[in-house]
């Protein structure tokens, strides 16, 4: 893959067939899915490669084409691939468990169905998380000649299909694990671990407070570190154009894939304006802008003017987090780059999210209508538009007072494209439900999309895909769906096998699309006419969003069973075993006091986990404690539990203290079951309360990882039993640190601690 960008893999076969009085070109490609080892960044590791090459290849066919495309699946897993954004029947959608079961290793699967339309898309693996390593491509439809819709001046111009990704060096599986461990590697990766220090030094230590106080930790606008962006698989790369267009005032076409498991991007280019002429594979009215947002799985088609000859322009794609970058350069010779994003001022963010998080845990919108991305609450964290403390203020304050259709873009000169900008050239207008009358046979549907970054849930009306049953549509009726935001993190919510319209207030002209990037706070509505049977994905497009469960499946009634689902029930319940899976955390402290640890299995509600300390010559002894418990709410800061205690201490028997309550004190020695339940308090403070089957209480308040700077984190419990224990951790390693506590009852130590 390292130097094949081009490879053209294509090959077509003109047949003509007997029952149909046109000619049709079936369009045939193989595919063979391979693992691989790549190197992106000075160490090797596994991804996956198709025909040799990350990302896949570009798939192109003409609208009219049958699509014939052999998936040959040489991985020892299981595998699938999903035409995103493409009208298909069901059976062809490649959704594992649920449209088709999965390519088992060395099988081939055939995907066959006509291309119906024409536009930028891609494709993707839909399995597990193969997606993040390697399994993403482009898939461009050319417009029929003669199409009423072409466009001169845009349809016929060279075109450069561009897919934008992102590559770790951790296994996906484990950023996943991570991810639900509340891991701050990533952030002390990335440098954004807002500590107290850091918010010390920039003068922010009422905002930390303030943040921490509403049971906040620190704010991010993505989750994952990644040590590099990709544009066609490489952090650099350039493009030639063909001769004759080569001279300023030429243009080309940059079909563009965000084929990035979780990151957005910000768009910009050192040649000038950006036109946006299509969006989701469907064309919209040019519309020019400086700088544009690409969700995650969104398309975009700009044209660009390309410079004079011996000068290359810099078209730049920079993580949303503004971390890292890639760039492809347009022409050769000497290279104009466009200026680099300014890093985003954090502790602003959190300051905004603190005004937005009321105690309860919703956002309080302050009576703000927001939608289509119109007013950037991130804004603030934009050094480019926002510069010093003044005029953030003041742009804030008119964000406040002017509410509706506030515009972001009114704040400074930069022009950023927003979803009210789309235009469809053509009228999109839904046709009149089909067995209903006028006004009848519409649906409406209203999702709050939900959760919660400190234990890292993702679902919808606070249920996650294993907890809910298909939500059943009918043939022919027209679905509009609303969905409000109520969770501190964008979501790109993508539809299956279907357009929707975007209520943007373009009236009849309403894009099509089948992402909708949804940003806190905001409401946003969309309508489809539900024309095609089948058993249809709706999820947030981020990977580990999706993989936690974030998402519905539309089904239609009284369908037609699905040929490549032998066992509806089987399969199904496989799908639902996605978000139900347990994660493992595992901590140990090799000190010189004793040996410290836990370890916890845990998913979207449940909870088991076990501490142990082992003392050491005269502290000789052991306890464990044991936890099986449920979170409950959206925000999970209750979470009732039983438990067993188990401890043993031979200095300490003879003491027979009581306990605060004046009850037997057995903290040195008890085999005990217990009840209670932990709750989060202010501060992330955690307070216990267990009651055992003696009788006996204990009441306990706990704390961890206060990030005291970057990379020192410190703690403390403290109970009714009259034990307590305070340290302090120092972060070396993704699993190592160096720890120093002192416990009341095995002294001060000093160790190594491990983690997983
Ligand atoms: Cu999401």
């Amino acid at each position: 893959m390292k130097k094949t960008c081009k490879i053209v893999l294509s090959i077509a076969l003109l047949l003509l067939t007997s029952n149909t009085v046109f000619s049709q070109k079936v369009v045939r490609y193989d595919l063979y899915i391979k693992d691989t080892l790549v190197n992106f960044s000075g160490k090797e590791r596994r991804a996956i490669a198709v025909n040799g090459q990350i990302p896949m290849p570009t798939l192109t066919f003409t609208e009219g084409d049958t699509a014939e495309i052999y998936v040959h699946n040489r991985l020892k897993e299981e595998t699938s691939l999903h035409w995103h954004g493409l009208l298909l029947p069901n059976k062809e959608d490649g959704v594992p468990n649920l449209t088709q079961m999965p390519i088992k290793p060395n099988t081939t699967h055939i995907y066959r169905f006509p291309i119906i339309q024409n536009g930028t898309h891609w494709y993707h693996s839909h399995s597990g998380l193969q997606e993040q390593i390697g399994m993403y491509g482009n898939f461009v439809m050319l417009k029929r000649e003669g199409d009423k819709t072409f466009r001169k001046g845009i349809d016929d111009l060279p075109t450069v299909p561009i897919v934008l990704s992102e590559w770790t060096d951790t296994n996906p599986d484990n950023v996943h694990r991570m991810l639900h461990n509340a891991t701050d590697w990533f952030a002390i990766k990335k440098g954004t671990t807002q500590s107290y220090a850091e918010a010390i030094r920039q003068g922010y230590f009422k905002t930390k407070l303030k943040n921490e106080w509403k049971r906040m930790l620190a704010m991010d606008v993505s989750d994952v570190y990644y040590d590099k962006f990709l544009i066609n698989g490489k952090n650099e790369s350039s493009f030639v154009p063909p001769l004759g267009v080569r001279g300023l005032g030429n243009k080309v076409r940059l079909r563009i894939s965000n084929g990035g498991a979780s990151t957005y991007f910000w768009l910009t280019y050192a040649g000038g304006k950006i036109t946006v002429v299509a969006n989701d594979g469907n064309d919209v009215e040019p519309v020019e802008v400086d700088r544009l947002m690409i969700a995650v799985s969104e398309t975009y088609d700009v044209v660009v003017t390309i410079p004079f000859e011996n000068t290359a322009f810099e078209f730049l794609a920079t993580s949303e987090d503004r971390t890292k970058s890639t760039s492809l350069y347009l022409g050769s010779g000497v290279k104009q780059l466009t200026s680099p994003l300014p890093k985003l001022k954090y502790f602003e963010g959190m300051k905004m999210m603190n005004g937005m998080m009321k105690m309860n845990g919703n956002l309080d919108d302050m009576g703000m209508q927001m939608s289509l991305n119109q007013m950037d609450m991130n804004v603030v964290m934009y050094p480019e538009i926002t510069g010093d403390a003044k005029k953030k203020d003041k742009a804030m304050k008119d964000m406040k007072m002017t509410g509706n259709n506030y515009n972001s873009n009114k704040l400074s000169d930069i022009v950023t494209l927003n979803y009210a900008m789309l235009k469809s050239p053509t009228k999109t207008t839904l046709p009149t439900p089909l067995p209903f009358g006028k006004g009848q046979g519409v649906r409406l549907l209203r999702f709050e999309l939900s959760g919660n970054m400190n234990r890292y849930v993702w679902s919808l009306d606070n249920k996650v895909i294993s907890e809910t049953d298909k939500i059943l549509i009918k043939k022919g009726e027209n679905i509009r769906i609303t969905l409000y935001n109520g969770s501190m993190m964008r979501h790109p919510m993508h539809l299956h096998g279907h357009d929707f319209r975007l209520l943007n207030g373009q009236g009849e002209f309403a894009p099509l699309k089948n992402i909708v990037d949804i940003m806190p706070m905001e409401t946003d509505t969309l309508e489809f006419n539900a024309n095609v049977d089948g058993d249809w994905f709706f999820h947030c497009h981020i990977l580990y969003h999706m993989m936690s469960g974030m998402g519905r499946v539309f089904s239609y009634q009284n369908q037609a069973p699905n040929p490549e689902i032998p066992n509806p029930k089987l399969a199904y319940r496989r799908l639902k075993a996605d978000d139900r899976k347990f994660h493992l955390m595992a901590e140990n402290d090799f000190a010189t006091n004793g040996n410290d640890g836990m370890a916890m299995l845990q998913n979207t509600r449940w909870s088991i986990g076990t501490e142990w300390r082992l003392g050491y010559s005269n502290m000789m002894g052991y306890e464990t404690e044991t936890h099986f418990g449920r979170y409950i709410g959206k925000m999970q800061w209750f979470m009732p539990f039983v438990g067993f205690d188990w401890r043993y201490r031979k200095f300490g028997i003879a003491e027979q203290e009581t306990n605060l309550f004046g009850q037997s004190n057995s903290k040195d020695n008890r085999s005990l079951f217990s009840a209670g339940f932990n709750l989060t308090l202010p501060m992330l403070v955690i307070l216990q309360a267990e009651v055992f089957h003696n009788g006996d209480f204990r009441l306990q308040l706990m704390r961890e990882d206060i990030p005291i700077s970057k990379r020192l984190r410190a703690g403390f419990m403290v109970n009714t039993d009259k034990e307590y224990m305070f340290d302090l951790r120092y972060i070396l390693k993704k699993n190592i640190a160096i720890r120093t506590h002192y416990d009341s009852d095995m002294g001060f130590g000093l160790g190594l601690t491990a983690n997983y």
